[in-house]
């Protein structure tokens, strides 16, 4: 087990099993004409059943009992009749849904994957085999919550990945478009198992060059592998791309030159990709270009882009993520800056915009509160945009379970009469995919892909049922396994933001790698790039005041959570220095004072990672040795980790407060100038 097969693993059943999963699947048929989709759906039931159960049955035109019948309305014309309950029930799953049900056709016993499209029938056929692996057999119907289900690839074209610490990007732009690695078709197979629908192949800090003929046709290469599984190919459009190209002037979006060149590179992408999803677009953040270099606003941009798009049926899904470059406007507070640009521009879209916001308003930290864009933005769709690779959660080498956080946010009540969920229309995922052999770069970070995609289908599930699922089908459905490491799922999140950032402190990683602590950076150009921006602890206190008569960044929110977040008593501990500046004898619930507290979950921390650490080592019996081997070797290093953010920071924070440990508490194992002077050359993910 090398864990290339994902959760995709189609391991032997055990005997019990295997009946039940036999008695469904006696035979094989395909209602109606085969279809490149269905193909894909006949040949994973192969695949899947070969290997848990030794042999797949034979595919047979005719229905007989115990068959396992894939069929649509189109199909069949039984499903198609309006009397049949079936088919009201279908009516109700939309155009990817499914369901999976017990009955009888043509006078026999059949299994139904039914749905009303090709594509619901490959979902469903993911959902049976997900069924048969775990041994269940369970009746289901389900259709996605969300219609737009995405990837994001940070990837550039020389195939470094921006934040990725899964080795290489798995798309060989190089060797494209004639040589397709069989990894894209097993990609295809894995999101097409989640349900997702979408992949933005390129990084958000996109090149000219991707938008030119060569790369349209290496684009629209993988297009045709990963179409027969629902995915639509999209790219990250840099919005200087004409002038940089030298085929305009300007990329000022009011230009009519600029107009008509993307006018005339839209219809080019769809000549070649004719589903082509459309553009996703970072501007004027980061260096980026945008619409604000020609005192324009980013609905003009947007809307441009649009324009050209809309004919196709394509999209615009333009980030929230900005923040002002050097020299621009600064806020006063970073927190502040998407909505301050974003809310005032809501009902001035295209129709075929989403703004895409980031799960919190900094960026990607182990626990932000949710952005106060959900909500706030009622007449323009909005996406999610989470990140699934941990660029700020110890890469792929810390164990991070994200569902708990994906759904801490998803659940979050914007008090607007909608959850953060509600107020959605799609979900982004930043992958953590590369061309490691397990993918993701550790067997865990798997767990977030497959969360994610689970997720952006039902947002409504819960992170521990996805654990569940997902530990079986991962490690295989004996209890003795998955009850562990559900376990250590779902502890693991907490965990790290206790040794990284408690109690709503936030980016204090060190400069661009992000890895480890760096508390006391204080000397970057922009004040919002470092550490004691965020903490601004002193002799005094600690924590970023928020309030009215901070920041007023709470004035973003609903009143509702403004009040409530107004006053360090009804804020939620877990956010409290996000929020406020509060003296370091500041009582805490637990009858600590502040500094105690502080210290107390550093502790936690670390002691919590050895615990995960020792639920791995007992699980030892049970695991193939390749996999379990790498994860403690992950393990060990987490646990040096988390020892070296809990001893640096409370170096730091030690030489700031003045303060002794309270007795229990142990010092750390170094001076403060020991960790100051760690560097991490090399560090993986700088793109
Ligand atoms: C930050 C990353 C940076 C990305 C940026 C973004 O550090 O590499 O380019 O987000 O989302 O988290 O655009």
């Amino acid at each position: 087990e090398d864990g290339y097969d994902l959760w995709l693993r189609y391991r032997p059943l055990e005997r019990a099993s295997q009946q039940r999963v036999q008695a469904q699947a006696r035979s094989i048929v395909l209602a109606g004409a085969s279809s490149p989709t269905t193909d894909a759906a006949l040949a994973e039931l192969d695949k899947g059943l070969s290997g848990t159960m030794g042999r797949a049955p034979a595919h047979t035109a005719r229905i007989g009992d115990g068959a396992l019948l894939l069929a649509t309305p189109a199909r069949l014309p039984a499903l198609a009749d309006t009397a049949s309950p079936l088919r009201t029930e279908l009516a109700t799953l939309g155009d990817e849904g499914y369901l999976l049900r017990q009955t009888r056709m043509q006078g026999h016993q059949v299994t139904l994957i039914a749905a009303n499209t090709d594509i619901g029938l490959l979902y469903g056929a993911f959902a049976w085999l997900r069924e048969a692996a775990i041994g269940n057999m369970r009746a289901a119907s389900s259709a996605p919550k969300l219609q737009l289900r995405l990837l994001n690839h940070w990837d550039n074209l020389d195939r470094t990945v921006e934040r990725g610490y899964a080795g290489q990007s798995i798309w060989d732009w190089w060797a494209l478009p004639d040589i397709k690695d069989q990894r894209y078709t097993d990609y295809a197979r894995a999101n097409a198992s989640l349900g997702i629908n979408g992949t933005v192949l390129n990084n958000v800090n996109s090149k000219p060059e991707i938008l030119t003929a060569p790369f349209i046709a290496k684009a629209a290469a993988v297009a045709d592998i990963l179409r027969p599984y629902g995915i639509k190919v999209y790219l990250s459009a840099r919005f200087s791309t004409p002038l940089e190209l030298h085929e305009t002037s300007t990329a000022d979006p009011l230009a009519p030159e600029v107009q008509q060149w993307w006018n005339k590179k839209a219809d080019e992408i769809y000549k070649s990709i004719p589903d082509f999803g459309g553009f996703l677009v970072k501007a004027n953040s980061e260096g980026q270009p945008g619409p604000q270099d020609y005192h324009r606003t980013h609905a003009d941009g947007a809307n441009m882009l649009a324009a050209a798009v809309a004919p196709h049926k394509g999209i615009v899904m333009w980030r929230a993520f900005v923040y002002a470059p050097k020299g621009a406007h600064l806020a006063d507070d970073r927190a502040k800056q998407a909505y301050e640009e974003f809310k005032p521009l809501d009902g001035t879209f295209a129709a075929n915009v989403l703004v895409q916001v980031k799960n919190g308003a900094i960026d990607f930290q182990p626990r932000e509160p949710f952005h106060p864009l959900f909500g706030a933005m009622p007449k323009t769709p909005l996406m999610m945009e989470f990140q699934i690779t941990k660029e700020y959660l110890g890469y792929s080498t810390d164990l991070a379970y994200l569902g708990t956080l994906f759904e801490e946010t998803l659940d979050s009540d914007t008090r607007t009469g909608k959850t953060v969920a509600q107020t959605l229309s799609g979900m982004a995922g930043v992958a953590n995919i590369g061309s490691d052999r397990n993918w993701a770069g550790s067997h865990f970070d798997q767990a977030n892909w497959y969360a994610f995609g689970k997720l952006a289908w039902n947002p409504q599930a819960t992170a521990s049922d996805i654990a569940i699922e997902w530990a079986a089908l991962t490690f295989g459905p004996d209890q003795r396994v998955t009850t562990p490491v559900t376990e250590m799922l779902m502890m693991s999140r907490e965990t790290v933001v206790n040794y990284m950032t408690p109690l709503g402190l936030h980016h204090m990683m060190g400069t661009s790698h992000h890895f480890g602590p760096a508390p006391w950076v204080d000397n970057l150009e922009r004040p919002d790039w470092n550490p004691v921006y965020y903490h601004r602890a002193d002799r005094n206190g600690i924590g970023f005041n928020r309030t009215a008569i901070g920041s007023n960044a709470l004035e973003q929110y609903a009143p509702e959570i403004a009040r409530q977040y107004a006053d360090p008593h009804t804020t939620p501990q877990q956010l409290l220095l996000w929020f406020h500046h509060l003296p370091w004898d500041y009582a805490m619930p637990s009858g600590r004072t502040l500094w105690a507290e502080l210290l107390a979950r550093y502790d936690k921390g670390v002691a919590d990672t050895k615990l995960l650490h020792a639920r791995w080592t007992a699980l030892k019996p049970f695991i193939d040795t390749r996999r379990y081997t790498e994860v403690e070797q992950r393990l060990v290093r987490q646990t040096q980790n988390a020892i070296l953010w809990r001893d640096a920071c409370i170096a730091y924070f030690q030489s700031v407060s003045g303060l002794p440990l309270p007795p229990g508490v142990q010092a750390p194992a170094h001076p403060l100038e020991y960790y100051k002077a760690l560097r991490y050359p090399y560090a993986p993910g700088r793109g």
